[in-house]
């Protein structure tokens, strides 16, 4: 018993990164009917009323509105469909993205 192998069966993983999750941002603009920036909140951010109404209200006074942080490939995907579906009605609406800090 003296040779018993007191040492761990299992190795110590070396950590990895967490990939950088990236903000959409809803960007204000003078044209787009504030219906229409909810409709598509919703449609696209899976939002309430209450929450797309909200982010609508923020963009609308102050300029821009985080809209909520996911993988890179998932905003930028995001971002374009949801301003692509302005532009398919000639608004000037804008989703952008930006990486967390
Ligand atoms: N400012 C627009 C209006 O008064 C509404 C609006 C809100 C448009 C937020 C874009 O990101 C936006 N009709």
């Amino acid at each position: 018993m003296s040779n018993v192998d007191l040492k761990p069966k299992t190795k110590a993983k070396p950590k990895v990164e967490r990939p950088k999750l990236h903000k959409v941002i809803l960007v204000n603009d003078d044209f787009t009917p504030r219906e229409f920036v909810v409709m598509i909140l919703k449609a696209e951010f899976r939002m309430t009323e209450d929450q797309a109404y909200k982010v609508m209200l923020t963009a609308h006074q102050r300029g821009v509105c985080v809209v909520a942080v996911f993988t890179k490939d998932v905003a930028e995907t995001k971002a374009t469909r949801a301003t692509d579906a302005g532009r398919a009605k000639g608004y000037p609406l804008l989703f952008t993205t930006e990486p967390e800090e």
